[in-house]
């Protein structure tokens, strides 16, 4: 989709080529025929592809038709194929902290790089204007304290996640405009420690007297406490996406926050209540004989101190003022809820009908919930039913009251935390006269492809293409966009966005979204029947592709996903019958009441899916996650955006383990090879005449006639032999290629340490 001749294109291609290494050797332009004979002659590395997939350092020793015969770095000679041969990068920029300084940017050579890196425990690295952070799975010691002011003074020069927090509070304040920093990764990568570590750095260098900043760090271990679960990628995975954005007053305090959370799942329950003297005052029995939680066989997790950690969330509480009151309440939803889990049926006719045992589990979850056991039980054995003579009550079946049982839990359950959200950003309410700017933290799932992809990936990946739109965006267009207003001639770039596959999720009626909704509205529709209402009509959207049964196939920007569509009317439906409904409006508690009547409130607003009434209904998780993710790229459009990401080293959750196929896949999962290619052919580097020569002018060796901003920035770059091709000037800028501009500043750096030396000497004498 790219114009002939434009820069990119060559860069765009190449990248390609070099993705997919195992093409015909043609393809590999870095180590074609006349390149590969400079190769042995100045015996340069290369990287060879061996049987297994990886890649060994090695150097070309001969060559003879297609073939080459290199000598491997553990002493061994192999033959392989010339296009199994990759160019590695001489030995002086081994372990550069921007891979955009690589000399060749070709995938083992990044991997490599990044392997070095993390086996010296620098985690950061940078890739043009991407922070990549990998997890080290241990306490490194670099943030605290002391790390606050020498990344503040910029002592540090290694890339850091302080660093990247304080360009964004820096240009917040001088450019006056709102700032975004985007985690993404995938789960277990660090992305939730990530964000905690900037709001750590903003909070200390945006601390004011209001003491604000103590309760922003406070959230993070209260949403933790009801949002986070074990999984078998993380410990503590959160099950929700979250963005806080932190306001700032003019003179860079800290002045409130806000906090939104998206696509909470609510299928989870913390073993967090039974500590302390909780379980005690509300009755509670052990850990096991709760359903909800048994059934992970997880009582415990390795390291962690559950007591510790309740009186943490009890003091977190404490700190955003919800009061004790408040607290006990929170805590009997949350028992209630593990009662209902434990909550049986008998089944007592051949239709399949029930009833509900009358035992501990029914008495205790109804007191909790304050509503008799009689109402409880029959709203989880009973439906209402319209016929000629008004509404009547029929029995329901095995699975429909596990799932009304269920289905309340996790109302109950989706609901508290909703609510916990709103009494936190009550409390970090941004006051009236901050009238300054903010940053906005986003830590969202990435990416997920696992064996079998549910209704959850369907909606994560989805909020993963928009943010790689995003990300795409912000790269290429508003990169031309400069290029193009400062009248630099820069061929115009059809870039190849992926536009087609949110096409394919957004469009109505005939995208995947809107055509689950309107299955989901069908009384008699399946899961099958979605599948082939998709195969139906989406067919001839290149993004789709069709498979067998129940299943079909998104093509993503990270490749093929298949999604297995069962589940995914319910999952999207998120039903709660109208006798759930009643009664928990009726019941005697507070918290309950306020649930039922912002359910009934957001009934009415919505009026996404209302064509066939079945019972309560409401607007679709989809939809909801849609319009949701929707607001979210209009905030964070209007934001100058920072992006890290986070990469998980292995699977293990252990620190000094570095598996090179694993950090590849989620390596390209967000362009990572891409992006470096693509700032290093551009000029990431960007400067207004004036400061240009304000900065560097005074280097110059003898004094400039001219005097004008552009004269003495040509005049710099003309003594300092910068080569033409590396700078462009522009109406108002000079642009830079990667790593000029270094050179200029280490002698700008040592003609001040001499100026600053005479001028000490010079105290001294007088003195
Ligand atoms: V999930 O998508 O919520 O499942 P995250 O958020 O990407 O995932 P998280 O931040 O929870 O991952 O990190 C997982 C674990 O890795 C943490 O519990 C820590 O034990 C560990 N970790 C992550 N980042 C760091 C770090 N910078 N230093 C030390 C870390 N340990
Ligand atoms: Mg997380």
């Amino acid at each position: 989709k790219m114009d002939v001749g434009s820069p990119y294109m060559v860069t765009l291609q190449e990248s390609k080529s070099l993705l997919t290494s195992t093409t015909s050797s043609g393809k590999i332009k870095e180590l074609e025929n006349d390149s590969i004979s400079y190769f042995i002659k100045k015996k340069l590395g290369v990287w060879c592809k061996q049987p297994r997939g990886q890649w060994e350092l090695g150097t070309i020793q001969s060559t003879s038709g297609e073939e080459a015969s290199v000598l491997l770095s553990n002493g061994n000679v192999t033959k392989v194929a010339k296009s199994e041969l990759l160019p590695a990068n001489p030995y002086i920029l081994e372990g550069t902290n921007d891979l955009v300084k690589l000399s060749y940017l070709n995938e083992p050579s990044i991997v490599h790089n990044l392997q070095l890196r993390y086996s010296k425990e620098m985690i950061y690295t940078k890739a043009g204007p991407i922070l990549i952070a990998l997890n080290p799975f241990k306490d490194l010691q670099i943030y605290g304290n002391d790390y606050v002011p020498a990344c503040r003074q910029k002592f540090i020069d290694s890339p850091h996640v302080y660093a990247m927090a304080d360009a964004a509070y820096n240009e917040m304040i001088t450019d006056e405009v709102n700032q975004s920093i985007i985690i993404s990764g995938e789960s277990g990568s660090g992305k939730t420690e990530m964000g905690k570590f900037v709001i750590q750095y903003l909070a200390a260098v945006g601390g004011g007297s209001c003491g604000i900043e103590n309760k922003i760090l406070q959230t993070s271990c209260i949403l933790e406490a009801f949002g986070n679960a074990k999984t078998s990628n993380n410990d503590n995975s959160s099950r929700f996406g979250k963005l806080i954005e932190m306001h700032f007053s003019a003179m860079g305090k800290i002045c409130g926050a806000n906090i939104q959370t998206f696509l909470f799942e609510k299928v989870i329950c913390n073993n967090f209540l039974f500590e302390h003297n909780v379980p005690k005052r509300l009755n509670l029995r052990d850990v096991s004989d709760y359903k909800y939680l048994n059934q992970s066989d997880c009582m415990t997790i390795g390291g962690i101190d559950d007591a510790k950690k309740f009186q943490e969330l009890t003091k977190a509480l404490d700190a955003v003022r919800v009061c004790e009151d408040d607290q006990e309440l929170i805590f009997k939803m949350v028992a209630a809820i593990l009662w209902l889990g434990n909550i049986s049926f008998l089944v007592t006719d051949s239709e399949n009908c029930i009833e509900v045992v009358d035992d501990e589990a029914v008495t205790s979850a109804a007191r909790l919930m304050g509503c008799s056991s009689q109402e409880l039980m029959a709203a989880l054995s009973t439906h209402g039913s319209q016929s000629e003579n008004g509404t009547i009550a029929k029995r329901l079946k095995l699975q429909q009251a596990i799932d009304t049982r269920d289905a309340i839990a996790k109302f109950i359950y989706a609901s508290l935390f909703e609510w916990l959200v709103e009494q936190l950003n009550k409390s970090l309410q941004v006051g009236k006269k901050c009238t300054g700017k903010s940053i906005s933290i986003l830590d969202i799932y990435g990416f997920e492809t696992l064996q079998k992809n549910s209704f959850e990936q369907f909606c994560i990946n989805y909020a993963n293409e928009r943010l790689q739109q995003h990300f795409y965006r912000h790269l290429f267009k508003l990169e031309q966009e400069d290029y193009e207003s400062d009248g630099i001639d820069w061929t115009k770039i059809d870039f190849e966005d992926n536009q087609e596959c949110l096409n394919l999720f957004e469009k109505k009626p005939l995208g995947l979204l809107s055509l689950l909704d309107e299955e989901s509205n069908l009384p008699k529709a399946s899961d099958l029947t979605f599948a082939n209402k998709l195969k139906q009509h989406l067919d001839a959207n290149p993004c789709f592709k069709r498979e067998r049964g129940r299943a079909f196939c998104v093509r993503h920007y990270t490749g093929e996903v298949f999604y297995d569509t069962n589940g995914f009317l319910e999952k999207n439906r998120d039903m709660l019958s109208s006798a759930s409904i009643q009664l928990l409006s009726s019941c005697n508690c507070e918290l309950l009441q306020f649930f039922s009547k912002a359910f009934c409130q957001t009934q009415k607003q919505s009026n996404s899916i209302h064509t066939v009434a079945l019972d309560s209904q409401k607007q679709s998780i989809g939809t909801k996650f849609k319009d949701q993710l929707f607001k979210l790229m209009r905030q964070l459009e209007s934001t100058k955006p920072h992006f890290i990401r986070c990469i998980r080293p292995n699977t293990k959750q252990r620190p000094g383990i570095y598996d090179v196929d694993l950090v590849l896949q989620q390596l390209r999962c967000c362009g990572v090879p891409e992006v470096a290619r693509i700032s290093r052919v551009g000029y990431p580097t960007r400067i207004t005449h004036e400061e240009f020569s304000r900065r560097y002018g005074f280097l110059l060796s003898e004094v400039n006639i001219y005097q004008d901003p552009l004269s003495i920035s040509i005049a710099v770059l003309q003594e300092f032999n910068i080569p033409f091709e590396m700078y462009h000037f522009g109406h108002t800028k000079l642009f830079l290629r990667a790593g000029q501009i270094g050179a200029l500043e280490d002698k700008r750096k040592l003609v001040l340490q001499g100026i600053l030396l005479v001028q000490k000497c010079f105290r001294g004498y007088q003195a």
